[in-house]
């Protein structure tokens, strides 16, 4: 057994080797930091700080809803600290002001009452609105089926063009590496879709309704794609829905957003909008390759 003495020492040693790691891992980091990183479009944009450039119809709302509630906050702000602040200045005991008496004033009751219920009816109507909207899983052109699998996403489309198509989108494994080796190492840069690329991205048309259904193999993942202002749970054993009509083409990003366990970053979304005609082709490309792989 080792003495308390043998312990301290090895603990030590442990800590200094430690903090030498940790000195490395931050050099490395630092020097990683002085690569030129891009823009994603469809994904994240290098110092964002607004929401992403929206996709869809719903996502446009939410942000709009975001910058009306963040305006209603910021005079609620402003005109509250301003009273106060005025109030404390002004009329401080100081200068000779004095208390005044509002107990029991029915005007004050009835003005404290009622404005904060405008604001909060004002913020309600238009936020249900677009809830609503988002709820609404009804009259989809195509629907598909993402199943949260470890460390992956399933794809089965259910209803309409391109019915029967299945298959498994994993991260890119050459990313998946460089994460494994901590990173973009010195001359080597990482790709602006640096763990965000998968072998088989979700391919829809444009301007068509894309009903998605959620479920999971074993824990809890979410599907969220930023830009089209879609988050849904996938549950095992559940079934949800959520839905996105994207208005242009392009590629669009997103990751799994429910802490689902220790590959929870690696299992990223590329939704691909296409044209109709793109669509088609690639859905009779599937159809032939699922035919070929078929044995006799
Ligand atoms: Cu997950």
């Amino acid at each position: 057994m080792m003495n308390p003495e043998n312990t301290l020492r090895s603990l030590t040693q442990l800590a200094r080797r430690r903090s030498g790691a940790w000195l490395g891992w931050f050099a490395a980091w630092i020097s990683t930091c002085a690569y030129a990183v891009n823009d994603l479009p469809g994904g994240p944009a290098v110092n964002q700080l607004n929401l992403p450039r929206p996709a869809t119809r719903i996502a446009e709302e939410q942000i709009w809803l975001h910058w009306f509630m963040m305006g209603i906050c910021v005079v609620i702000f402003v005109a509250v600290f301003g009273v106060m602040f005025y109030s404390i200045l002004k009329h401080r005991k100081s200068v000779g002001h004095k208390a005044a008496n509002f107990h029991e004033s029915t005007a004050v009751e009835i003005a404290w009452t009622i404005v904060p219920f405008v604001i909060v009816i004002g913020m309600a109507l238009p936020a249900t609105k677009v809830l609503v909207a988002q709820k609404d899983t009804t009259g989809a052109d195509l629907t598909s089926k993402a199943t949260g699998v470890p460390w992956k996403w399933g794809s089965a489309y259910l209803k309409g063009e391109g019915e029967g198509i299945a298959f498994v989108s994993t991260l890119d494994t050459a990313q998946r590496q460089m994460s494994d080796n901590g990173g973009a190492k010195a001359g080597e840069t990482a790709p602006d879709d640096y763990l965000l690329k998968v072998d088989h991205p979700l391919v829809v048309p444009v301007n068509k309704k894309i009903r998605i259904i959620t479920t999971a193999s074993d824990v809890i993942h979410a599907f969220a794609v930023p830009a089209f202002g879609i988050k849904q749970d996938a549950i095992p054993g559940f079934v949800r829905d959520t839905w996105f009509r994207a208005e242009r083409v392009g590629d669009f990003y997103g990751q799994c957003q429910e802490l689902c366990g220790k590959e929870h970053a690696y299992m990223p979304i590329h939704v691909k909008v296409v044209s109709a005609q793109d669509y088609s082709a690639w859905v009779a490309l599937k159809t032939a390759e699922k035919a070929a792989a078929k044995p006799l």
